[in-house]
Parts: structure tokens; C-alpha cells; sequence
């Protein structure tokens, strides 16, 4: 089996450390060997970046559209070949798989145009004879640092702005899912960039934090869990007056569905069931509380209980799948210990919740639902990451809005209910950076922006023509 390199510099690079990458639908099956970066190979990587900044920040729009284009392209004519290796490394079921690698492609669409599209101001000085220009320009050398639940969006949606912004890039995907990003930087290699403006390094937290320490990296992008985006925070904080970095953070989220008494039942149901477990819960995203007035609960409860035990559990490449395998061994534990610290707090676990064991080796968990009405409890408030929701008893809107703002996190929320009244006092009210009214709380567009308030996200917004904010600085020009 080939072993899979580090991109950088325009060249394949390997290194001493290697990582098997194994199907969690099949822990025996090993999908390939990747290499795995040390602070050496991270300053390698830095280092390209830097000689070919001030090359590609040169570069035209065209030269830039037409390498995005390129990219954008390849992607969505391979969809089914690197939907297939989507789902053999992450567990995501292939539809969704396939859906995931295309909207990678369009994001590289979408910034091709809006690599074309960057543009400044001209504004009226206050002073007589001065005009004022402002105009974007590239922040340098970009590192990129993915996780394993979108291991190809992810990439594409820092990647493609960063490089459309004329930035040089490293990126880092996440050592469990190194190979739709090795499958991407193969693309990326032969889309007509100059050596050093796009590199890939792999690797774990070793590789991260020679990154994110490295002097040579003027902004990271980051999407992960909060601890980990608290320790780069801090980094870049730390270098202000030396070495400052200029930070994105996208993190955790507790996002609440609220189901109110006056919703569509078959509405509800299906953005709760889609919400809480499609893509195996795992999605910063996902609705990991499902909030509901008291008048419906019962009969609500009953329906999402029986939709959840319906749902079939298997492979992710097997076509009767509706809900793949947990990443890995340690995702699977961590789901087992919040069920456990769900009931030992009282909750009541209403279905699901077990290592599906008659499956065979893969990471099979079997969707939950705990009830559990107090909004302090540590399962309404701490991120599992995986297919566990609880059941919330509210008495009516304002407790619903109460309880759904009353975590550190806001991401995303949403609602439903067929009152135009409820629906425009929750959007206005929400402490989230999405909000969804008759919608599933994941699932987003690709072309508008994506982020959240308080603990889930930092810096500006992600995707959309919002995206450029990160990738530039604003230079403010004065000519007399
Ligand atoms: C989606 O809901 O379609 O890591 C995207 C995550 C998010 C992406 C969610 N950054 O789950």
C-alpha cells in the first residue's frame, strides 16, 4: 500500500511517523497509511509558505479564479469516488458522504467568482483635496487546522477563501481523517499554483502546535473543540507586539430545537430526528436539545422515541444505513460515559444509548434520547458530539427561549411552530449565530455565513462573502 506524504513545497515529502487510517465501520479494514508531521516538518511547511507569499499574493484574479475553478471542478466529477473514501474514513453514511464532497466542490466554485469579486472603497476625506481608498489585502501565510467530522467541507471552506484572498497555506486536517484531505492537496497539486502556496502537513497535536507556535504563521483558522481553540487563543494573545497571529475560531455548540405546541408534528419530527443523529451527531451543529411545551410533550416524546428506535444502524457504505458508526474508540467511550453521567444525574434514558455490539467490531452506538428537565444538568449543557439529545419540558415560549439561551454556547438554534408572532420573537432572541425556523439546526448553505456568539465562536464569520474579512487586512489608503 503507497504510503501517503506531506505536501510541501510543491513536492511529496514523507516522514518518520506514520498513522494507519482505519474504517470505523470496519476497525480491520486499513484504508491507507499517512504520514504524521513533527515541528520539523511543520517549519518545512511554514517555511514554503513564506518564499511563495509574495508570490501568489501577486498573482491576478484569473490566475486565481481559474486554479479555484480547477479545483472546484475535479471535486465534483470525483463526488463518488471521494464520497466513498468520505465514508470509509469518517463513518458518514454515503449520501451524505457524496453530498459532503460536492459541497466541497461548489465552495472552490464560489470563491473562484469571488476571487474576481474583491474590491475596496472610495471615500470622501473630511479634509478639502484628499481622497480615501481602502482595499483588501492578503494576511500571508494561513494554517488551516481541521477536524474529522467534515474532512473535506472543512477544508474546502477555509482553503478555498484563503487562497482566492491570494494567502499562503498550511493546513492541518485531523489525524483521523487525513485522507479526503490527502485526496484534496493530489487535486490541489495539479491546479497551477506556485510551489509553497498551498501545502498539507498531517499529523496530531504535535503538528498543530508547531504550527501554531511558529513565528512564521500570521493567522490560524481553527474548527475543533473548545479546549484546544482556548489554547490557541491564548497562543496568539500571547504574541501580541511579537509574533501577534490573527485567530478564527469555530467550537462547540449545545443547540437547542424548540417544538412548540402549535408546530407541524411531522415538521418537528423530522428536523429533531435530522438534527440530533443524522451524520451520527456529529456536527458542531447538531441539536443536542430538544426543547418542548407541555401540551404536546407526551405525544411528541412518544413519536421521536419511536423515530429514533427505527432508525437503522450500520455501515457506512451500506445502502440501508440511515446512521453510520462513530469515528473511533475514544468517540464511542466518551458517548457511553455521558450516557452514564446522563443517569447519574437523573436523567432518563428513553432509548438508545448502547455499543450495538451484534454489528461487529465497528464503532456502531445506537442513538439516544435522555429526558432530563433540568436546563442545568451537565448533559443540557456540555457538548457530547455524538447522537445523544435530551428531552426538555417547558411550559411555553418564554421558558422555551429561556432555557434554549441559558448555555455558554450559540451556535445554532432553531424552531418549530406555525405562529409567524413566535418565529420572529426567536430569531430576534436567540444568542446564536444561526437561527432555523422550521429547519434542522445543521445543515447549512454553502454560500452564506457560518458562525456563532458566545463560547462557539471567535473572529469573524466563516464562508460567504463574509469569509474575505479573516483571509485580508484592510489597508486605508490617502492621496492628496
Ligand atoms: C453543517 O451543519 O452543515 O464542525 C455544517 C461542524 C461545523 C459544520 C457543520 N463546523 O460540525
Amino acid at each position: 500500500m503507497p504510503l501517503h506524504q506531506h505536501y510541501i513545497n510543491g513536492e511529496w515529502l514523507t516522514s518518520s511517523k506514520t498513522r494507519d487510517n482505519i474504517n470505523p465501520s470496519d476497525p480491520s479494514e486499513v484504508i491507507g497509511e499517512y504520514c504524521e508531521a513533527d515541528a520539523q516538518d511543520a517549519a518545512l511547511a511554514v517555511q514554503a509558505a513564506q518564499v511563495a507569499f509574495p508570490i501568489w499574493s501577486r498573482s491576478t484574479p484569473q490566475q486565481r479564479f481559474d486554479a479555484l475553478d480547477f479545483i472546484g471542478t475535479e471535486i465534483l466529477a470525483r463526488k463518488q469516488e471521494l464520497g466513498t473514501l468520505l465514508a470509509r474514513e469518517e463513518g458518514k453514511i454515503l449520501p451524505e458522504a457524496i453530498g459532503e464532497v460536492a459541497r466541497a466542490g461548489y465552495i472552490f466554485k464560489y470563491f473562484a467568482g469571488e476571487a474576481l469579486r474583491m474590491a475596496g472603497q472610495l471615500l470622501a476625506s473630511v479634509r478639502p483635496h484628499i481622497e480615501v481608498l481602502t482595499s483588501r489585502e492578503a494576511v500571508g501565510v494561513v494554517a488551516l487546522i481541521t477536524p474529522w467530522n467534515f474532512p473535506i467541507a472543512i477544508p474546502a471552506w477555509k482553503c478555498a477563501p484563503a487562497l482566492a484572498c491570494g494567502n499562503s497555506v498550511v493546513l492541518k486536517p485531523s489525524e483521523f481523517t487525513p485522507g479526503c484531505a490527502w485526496a484534496l492537496a493530489e487535486i490541489i497539486s495539479r491546479a497551477g499554483l506556485p510551489k509553497g502556496a498551498f501545502n498539507l502537513l498531517m499529523g496530531d497535536g504535535v503538528a498543530g502546535r508547531a504550527l501554531v507556535e511558529h513565528s512564521g504563521v500570521n493567522a490560524i483558522s481553527f474548527t475543533g473543540s473548545t479546549n484546544t481553540g482556548r489554547t490557541i487563543a491564548q497562543h496568539c494573545a500571547q504574541g501580541i507586539g511579537q509574533t501577534h497571529k490573527k485567530y478564527q475560531l469555530e467550537m462547540g455548540g449545545k443547540n437547542p430545537l424548540i417544538i412548540l405546541d402549535d408546530s407541524d408534528l411531522n415538521v418537528a419530527l423530522d428536523c429533531a430526528v435530522n438534527g440530533a443523529f443524522f451524520s451520527t451527531g456529529q456536527r458542531c451543529t447538531a441539536s443536542s436539545r430538544t426543547i418542548v411545551t407541555e401540551k404536546i410533550y407526551s405525544q411528541f416524546m412518544q413519536a421521536f422515541v419511536a423515530s429514533t428506535a427505527a432508525l437503522k444502524v450500520g455501515a457506512a457504505i451500506e445502502s440501508s444505513s440511515q446512521i453510520g458508526p462513530v469515528v473511533n474508540q475514544a468517540q464511542l467511550e466518551k458517548n457511553l460515559r455521558y450516557i452514564g453521567i446522563g443517569q447519574e444525574e437523573s436523567g432518563q434514558l428513553l432509548v438508545g444509548g448502547q455499543r450495538i455490539a451484534t454489528l461487529g467490531a465497528g464503532y456502531f452506538f445506537s442513538p439516544a434520547i435522555i429526558e432530563n428537565h433540568n436546563p442545568q444538568a451537565r448533559l443540557n449543557q456540555e457538548e457530547v458530539f455524538g447522537p445523544v439529545s435530551t428531552l426538555i419540558k417547558v411550559k411555553d415560549f418564554e421558558e422555551a427561549i429561556s432555557v434554549a439561551n441559558a448555555t455558554p454556547y450559540g451556535l445554532s438554534a432553531g424552531i418549530c411552530t406555525t405562529s409567524l408572532k413566535y418565529a420572529t420573537q426567536f430569531r430576534r432572541e436567540m444568542q446564536a449565530g444561526m437561527v432555523m425556523v422550521n429547519a434542522p439546526t445543521a445543515g447549512v448553505d454553502y454560500h452564506v455565513p457560518f458562525g456563532g456568539t458566545k463560547a462557539s465562536s471567535i473572529g469573524p464569520r466563516e464562508q460567504g462573502s463574509m469569509a474575505m474579512e479573516f483571509y485580508t487586512t484592510v489597508k486605508t489608503h490617502y492621496i492628496a
